[in-house]
């Protein structure tokens, strides 16, 4: 297919925001003629829709793209990467002009912090998270992004990159999963913007929304139902805490990522006078997975990041070795001692 890099002429969804270093990261994928992506594990349906949406525009480009996913992705957006070519970094077929990873706040969050902190390719960050840690060679973090995805479709027009309805597709699966199909807080308005211009290209909307809505598996709703029935108040009602052990993965026929796929983190915070809500569960490895949610305002990735995890004001994860009890414990009080400074310093 012939194809020139032609710059989108539009107006783009946003000024890139100062320090990062779009233009540079541009010109090495207009330069490059074979890339690398990956995104950080346990992927979502960001990671997942920006990975294909980006693998899909440059390879309309005429470039050569392979992708390494430390777990594979989710059910239900696996179709977005049927027929892909898994690869990990003891099999990769080729070199490469620059690596890419998207939607990650830290390096060791792809699980492939050795193989990239070692690896003489240029690396490329692209991400949304204000924990990020600015790993990459270069980076393009734009914390007021809704998604990776908008930042892609961003990318994508200002390098004038293939942009169809097959681009879209994985792009609007990340928009509509990041923002929670546009219930987050406080979004810019280049949120709404995004699903604009994705429909614009002539995509169909029905079919992956459908896909979203309609494919749920018996595991997540056993598991959403044991979650909604078992999850604790605290401190009159304002937190909300939910502890789930391998055993009640099992009881209810789950793997761990029908827990992350359920949608049972942002139950207990819709409950009226609810902040903040911690499901705290068990692998069956013995390894304790923290996902902490929140509204109003309250700072819910500093309490991540002090267990070593990261994510967003709103929305952040941890993971902790030990027992269940114990570590539970600590977490949940570490919640409530924030709760409790935060309501003072808000009275
Ligand atoms: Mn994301």
């Amino acid at each position: 297919m012939e194809y020139s890099a032609m710059p989108s002429t539009d107006m783009p969804l946003e000024p890139a925001p100062s320090g990062s270093q779009l233009t540079e990261i541009i010109a090495a994928l207009q330069g490059g003629r074979t890339f690398l992506l990956t995104a950080h594990s346990r992927p979502d349906g960001d990671a997942i829709g920006s990975i294909a949406g980006l693998a899909r525009s440059l390879r309309k480009a005429g470039k050569s793209v392979d992708i390494i996913l430390r777990d594979p992705p989710p059910e239900n957006f696996r179709f977005l990467l049927q027929d892909e070519q898994m690869y990990t970094p003891e099999n990769l077929p080729r070199a490469y002009d620059a690596i890419i990873v998207l939607d990650s706040s830290t390096l060791s969050f792809t699980g492939y912090q050795d193989f990239l902190s070692e690896s003489s390719f240029l690396l490329i960050d692209i991400d949304h998270h204000s924990s990020n840690e600015l790993y990459g060679d270069l980076n393009f973090l734009d914390r007021g992004a809704c998604s990776t995805c908008e930042m892609v479709l961003h990318l994508i027009r200002q390098a004038g990159f293939p942009l169809d309805p097959e681009v879209a597709e994985p792009l609007f699966l990340g928009l509509m999963t990041d923002t929670r199909f546009f219930q987050n807080e406080n979004m810019r308005a280049s949120a709404y913007h995004t699903g604009g211009l994705l429909v614009e290209t002539g995509l169909k909307t029905a079919e992956i929304l459908s896909r979203l809505n309609r494919s749920r598996k018996l595991p997540e709703l056993r598991l959403l139902g044991l979650g909604l029935s078992r999850f604790q108040l605290h401190q009159n009602g304002k937190m909300a805490s939910l502890v789930l052990s391998s055993d009640d993965l099992a009881a209810c026929g789950a793997r761990l990522e029908h827990v992350w796929s359920c949608g049972l983190f942002s139950q207990p915070i819709a409950l009226e006078g609810v902040i903040v809500g911690v499901t705290i569960l068990q692998d069956p490895a013995g390894k304790v997975f923290c996902e902490f949610r929140s509204n109003s305002g309250f700072d819910v990735k500093e309490i991540a990041v002090s267990f070593g995890g990261g994510g967003h004001l709103a929305a952040s994860g941890c993971n902790r070795e030990g027992p269940l009890a114990e570590m539970s414990r600590e977490v949940i009080d570490r919640v409530e001692s924030s709760l409790t400074a935060w309501l003072k310093r808000s009275a």
